[in-house]
């Protein structure tokens, strides 16, 4: 048992995996076990282009071969980088375009049963995009703004209309390094056409190529999926809600809902709202209908509608094992294929529903937004079925609580209040001393490192050290699980500056912002904080960081490179893949510091992550002049009138 400890952070995953190794149930956990990996995919110094290959480059040795074509290591390494940031990019992209398709059809009346939520968002976005707004219908405008969105991802030249929301001098770097993004799918293609063989063979040039693509990613398809989301389903404000396994109901139909798009989720809490499923439910003994989420799927309607999380990525496989699962329904995205194994040994149904993504031992109920509801019903119902053919239920008796939804538009009328929203208190706190600077912790969870544990160490000395963190994506879920998404845990663990923020505001240390795609809210709260003033021109003057202490997903480097493009140091844990190449790692660690006036970083060891994040914020303040701490000013009506002038 020892040795399962060292697994996870997390109590429920604990119990899940001893139970799981007496029932001889193979989980993530274990094949982590099988997969030594090899030295030279490590090093990203093997080339699957071509059929000549594969080549191999020790990286011990690194001068003395070549791939057949006579690719250098530099070049290989670069290739496999940004092959990742193109894998990244598109899934983060076509979940964008998934919802601006949608927006599209219900603009148009074609998807009865998605409609417009917030208009606000809309007529702000219609504005950023240049569409007439005047006394035009909802509908018009709407239909508008999908339709420009659905543009960027086939626009072949120009400059994407979200970037434009840069700072200024953010813009002026990316043109004049010729890497602003014009199109979505372009920048993608191109990445992709350019690493395949005998093309781009300058390890630079590749590296250049692939801020563009990113950029592409975080300022257009991931920044169309958060604001065309917000669209439809509303922008989500703070709300209460549980996290971890033991949010599943011994007697009620759980449904777990899993994968990355709200456009089937929202459907699916609706669903299972009906009076006439709740009722369906009680017809086969149960006393109702549970829904739970995983990854960042759960972020998306827990923000929304506080719908409780069951678990992180790791934990997808554990949430079937508990045997209380009638259904996961699926849609796109770190979907383990693992859990259809061990769903074929219960009574759950992992139900596929996008034509994009189908799975062994799964059942497929395809999706179509025009008859959302309908077949979101079906689904559900379908679940409700399952619940008599239980076997052993066995939930861990382990739940927290955590307030979510916090994003941009929050930010500014928290600290603002309604008629004068703004981030002025927010940039006060930066400049005064009591917020040291803003960390924005995301990703994932990888086996190959004590699973929650980084995290959770991470953030923990980020808010004993000052620094308000923002976080995204299973991250997120890691650290709602330890405690740390309350209010009141402000007092106890952070210094008084931020301790007293968090208590006048009423928020906690660490801010919950939603799914991956809504790592672009952070981005626009970075362009927020500059234009608010104080903090220097640029984001890249800012006091703050990024890190990603367990990521494994291609889509993390992707947006690790828009974060770094965007000006924003980043340091990632578990391992780095391109360290077999000290060009190509140097090019990012250091060059991208001259070109984005930020850079990437390596870090596994938490503390030492900290260490490094902490530095570099201090450095930031250091250049500002808002280094020594200054006492708070209390205006009397005499400054104020002459500040008035
Ligand atoms: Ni959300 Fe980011 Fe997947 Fe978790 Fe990681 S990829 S999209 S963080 S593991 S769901």
């Amino acid at each position: 048992m020892a040795e399962i400890e060292e697994l996870s952070a997390c109590e429920a995953t604990l119990e899940m995996l001893r139970q799981a190794k007496e029932e001889g149930q193979e989980t993530a956990f274990d094949r982590v076990e099988q997969q030594k990996g090899c030295a030279f995919g490590e090093a990203g110094s093997c080339c699957r282009i071509c059929n000549m290959g594969p080549c191999r480059i020790n990286p011990k040795k690194p001068e003395e071969s070549r791939g057949v074509c006579g690719a250098t290591m530099d070049t290989i390494v670069a290739r496999n980088f940004a092959r990742m940031v193109c894998g990244g990019a598109s899934a983060h992209s076509d979940h964008g375009r998934a919802v601006a398709e949608t927006l599209i059809l219900a603009a148009k009346g074609e998807a009865k049963d998605y409609e417009i939520k917030d208009r606000i968002k809309l007529l702000e976005v219609a504005a950023d995009l240049g569409v007439e707004v005047g006394d035009r219908d909802i509908n018009d405008i709407a239909l508008e703004v999908g339709e420009r969105c659905l543009a960027m991802f086939g626009q072949q030249e120009g400059e994407l209309a979200f970037a434009q929301r840069a700072p200024e001098p953010r813009k002026e770097i990316w043109r004049q390094l010729g890497v602003f993004p014009r199109g979505i799918d372009r920048e993608v293609v191109e990445l992709m056409h350019r690493t395949s063989i005998g093309v781009d063979q300058d390890y630079e040039n590749i590296l250049l190529a692939c801020a563009r693509t990113a950029l592409a990613d975080g300022w257009g398809g991931s920044m169309i999926g958060t604001e065309l989301q917000d669209i439809l389903f509303q922008t989500p404000v703070p709300l209460e809600s549980k996290v971890n396994l033991g949010v599943l109901k011994e007697d009620e139909v759980n449904i777990i809902v899993h994968g990355h798009e709200p456009i089937l989720s929202e459907m699916i809490v609706l669903a299972a709202n009906l009076p006439e499923m709740q009722e369906k439910a009680r017809s086969v003994g149960a006393k109702g209908i549970n829904l739970a989420g995983i990854c960042c799927t759960a972020n998306e309607v827990l923000t929304r509608h506080g719908v409780p999380i069951a678990g992180n990525v790791l934990q997808q496989e554990l949430a079937l094992l508990t045997g209380a699962v009638e259904a996961m329904i699926v849609d796109v995205q770190c979907v383990y294929q693992g859990i259809g194994q061990i769903a074929s040994c219960l009574h759950t149904d992992i139900i596929t529903t996008s034509p994009k993504a189908k799975m062994p031992y799964a059942r497929h109920i395809e999706f179509h937004e025009d008859r959302a509801l309908d077949i979101a019903k079906e689904i559900v119902s379908a679940a409700i079925d399952n619940f008599p053919k239980r076997g052993k239920v066995r939930i861990p008796d382990v739940q927290e609580s955590l307030i979510a939804g916090f994003n941009h538009e929050y930010i500014n009328y928290m600290l603002g209040g309604r008629f004068r929203a703004s981030y002025r208190p927010l940039n006060d706190g930066v400049i005064d001393g009591r917020i040291r600077g803003v960390v924005g912790v995301v990703g994932c969870n990888n086996p190959r490192v004590k699973h929650d544990d980084v995290h959770v160490r991470v953030v923990k000395e980020l808010i004993a050290n000052g620094c308000l963190v923002v976080m995204t994506g299973c991250a997120a879920q890691s650290v709602a699980k330890a405690g740390l998404m309350l209010p009141e845990v402000a007092r106890e663990v952070c210094p008084q500056g931020l301790w007293e923020i968090c208590e006048a505001v009423g928020i906690p240390p660490v801010l919950h912002c939603g799914s991956c795609v809504d790592n672009s809210r952070i981005l626009i709260a970075c362009t927020a904080m500059v234009h608010e003033g104080g903090l220097g021109d640029d984001i890249s003057e800012l006091p703050v960081a990024g890190c990603a202490p367990e990521w494994m997903s291609e889509k993390a480097i992707s947006i690790g490179e828009y974060f770094v493009a965007s000006g924003v140091y980043t340091v990632f844990g578990v391992k780095w893949p391109t360290m077999g190449s000290k060009n190509v790692t140097d090019f990012l660690f250091k060059k991208y510091g001259e070109l984005f006036k930020n850079t990437w970083d390596f870090e596994p060891d938490p503390e030492k992550m900290v260490g490094k994040i902490l530095s570099h914020i201090d450095s930031k303040r250091e250049a500002l002049g808002i280094m020594a701490k200054r006492e708070r000013v209390l205006f009397d009506m005499a400054m104020r009138r002459e500040l008035e002038i």
